[in-house]
């Protein structure tokens, strides 16, 4: 971790804590405030636990901690995090990795990557980015519908009384208790089951009213189809990588929630705290401590079964999860032009390379003499099938604009780019009606072998800004980044974009290519085919 972020962190957490002491050794403890005795034979309402808010505390336990596990896979495929728009090496404020990136060779994303133990991680060892997003996302959207049918029910009886505040007493108040904590006291214990301390009701109003709407968000604001439609949208985090960032830190606060929460459970009454969040009674009988350490010890359990289903149906799960978010990808994410306006100066100076360098004798001929004999080849359901040189593509007209690049990984960057808007080369080979996809096929091997390959959609590629560039930051494209051709679909993934472009195929459907996924990474790595999150 960046020494200058220790330190930040340091002071903001320790402030507190230091002013808490000085106010105990010179005033000593404060008394206690906000607490209206309570009335055992007529409790005030609302009180208790009910079923479904039992319920859904346990369900949110369970999809919280898929999800903080999926999440440390989908981190450790980019183990750094940055503030600012750009991903350069040595300015990441944390690192998951011992590693420095190396200057004398190539260094890509995928080099990068680094292993976690699947004990703590779902799937858990090194680049599993893609069947780790199936499981984040598929548990995000039952942690939701639970979420929201929990914050519904609160407001529909009267239990949100409980959690929100409504006065600003609670603050001082709160401040009290915490003067007892950090001092090492316990403030006097209400019953949890009528009423919570001060400080106990802002926390965990602040766990589900702020972090979770903040989870939320920062999870949105790094999706390329998103923030390429609504630029404002992650910058209100600082950018992308301010809210990835701020996920993680959010997902570390999720973690110190829960073992506060714990700690206090346990040592405030342990039996009772558990009968009234397992049994919804309030006595000191062992059977909700019984019933709830059982119960976790099945969740815990539950993960050598999901690590058992994620290697074993991982092309089920990926399907599943295709399933379930491609109405939404498809006709919403996909749909949003791009619309992002960034200028010369934003351009980054470090871009992350990705993919192998083709080392075909082919491409490395063409490579000798600057691409001038390359010979672009469409073909395929088209009526009029050709072979095009650098030139050529020249010939047909260009597009520019400066994007945001947003890798699966973590990484993103901003270049320029300049090529054919493919538009234009889809009404010169006429696909015939038949057509439904084209297929990319590069120079390059993928990561586990076999040629690189992707496809997009016909609708995709006719959108603006799906281009074959030729040109990054008014340069011709270098070897490293693609040459002498690469796609560029600017509101989706960067996995979608094949550099090395050998050739391009129409085709009616991605099914009949490779293992039938839609690319070699969606063929081989599990990634999504719907490219827009
Ligand atoms: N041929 C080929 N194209 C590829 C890849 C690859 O491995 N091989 N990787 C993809 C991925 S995952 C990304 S993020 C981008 C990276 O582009 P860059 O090297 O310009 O950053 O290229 C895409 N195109
Ligand atoms: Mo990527």
């Amino acid at each position: 971790m960046n020494p200058r972020f220790v330190f930040a962190f340091a002071c903001i957490a320790l402030a507190p804590v230091a002013i808490a002491w000085g106010q105990y050794l010179i005033f000593g403890l404060p008394t206690e405030t906000f607490l209206p005795p309570i009335n055992l034979e007529h409790p005030s309402s609302p009180h208790g636990f009910p079923a479904w808010l039992r319920l859904t505390h346990f369900v949110n336990f369970f999809f919280l901690l898929l999800l903080v596990r999926s999440g440390l896979s989908i981190l450790m495929d980019h183990p750094r995090l940055y503030w600012s728009h750009h991903c350069t090496p040595n300015t990441e404020w944390i690192r998951f990795t011992p590693l420095k990136v190396p200057t004398d060779r190539l260094w890509t994303a995928k080099d990068d990557a680094r292993y976690i133990s699947p004990l703590l991680a779902l799937p858990g060892y090194r680049h599993t980015v893609g069947m780790a997003r199936a499981w984040h996302f598929l548990s995000v959207h039952l942690f939701l519908l639970n979420g929201f049918i929990f914050v519904a029910l609160l407001f529909f009886t009267d239990q949100w009384k409980r959690l929100v505040p409504v006065s600003w007493e609670i603050i001082p108040a709160a401040w009290n208790a915490f003067v007892h904590y950090a001092t090492f006291h316990l403030p006097a214990e209400p019953n949890g089951f009528y009423q919570f301390n001060p400080l106990q009701q802002l926390s965990y109003f602040a766990v589900i009213f702020v972090m979770a709407p903040l989870s939320m968000l920062t999870g949105i604001a790094m999706s390329p189809a998103v923030d390429n439609r609504f630029p404002f949208f992650p910058k209100l985090f600082g950018s992308r990588q301010g809210a990835r960032s701020i996920h993680f830190m959010l997902l570390i606060g999720y973690l110190a929630f829960l073992v506060v929460h714990v700690g206090l459970v346990v040592i405030t009454g342990f039996a009772r705290n558990m009968n009234h969040i397992v049994t919804g009674r309030d006595d000191a009988h062992p059977v909700g401590m019984v019933v709830g350490l059982v119960v976790i010890g099945l969740v815990v359990l539950s993960w050598s079964l999901f690590h058992f289903i994620a290697w074993k149906y991982a092309r089920k799960i990926q399907h599943i999860y295709r399933g379930l978010t491609g109405l939404f990808d498809w006709n919403v994410l996909s749909r949003l032009e791009p619309r992002e306006h960034y200028t010369q100066e934003d351009i980054s100076p470090f871009f992350w390379p990705n993919g192998k360098l083709p080392t075909s004798g082919k491409w490395k001929q063409l490579a000798a003499n600057g691409f001038q004999d390359f010979k672009l080849r469409v073909d395929g359901l088209v009526e009029n099938p050709v072979e095009l040189s650098l030139a050529d593509l020249r010939a047909l007209g260009k597009e520019e604009y400066t994007s945001m690049h947003h890798c699966i990984q973590g990484w993103s960057g901003i270049a320029q780019w300049g090529g054919l808007p493919f538009k234009r080369l889809i009404e010169l080979v006429k696909p015939r009606p038949e057509a439904k996809v084209v297929a990319f096929y590069s120079y390059g091997d993928a990561l586990y072998g076999g040629e690189y390959y992707d496809t997009q959609t016909i609708k995709t590629a006719l959108k603006a800004r799906s281009l074959l560039a030729y040109e990054m930051n008014h340069a011709p494209l270098p070897e490293v980044y693609g040459a002498p051709l690469r796609l560029r679909v600017e509101n989706q993934l960067g996995y979608k974009m094949v550099k090395w472009i050998e050739r391009i195929e129409f085709v009616e459907t991605e099914k009949t290519l490779g293992k039938g996924e839609g690319g070699k990474n969606e063929d081989d790595e599990y990634f999504d085919i719907l490219p827009n999150i």
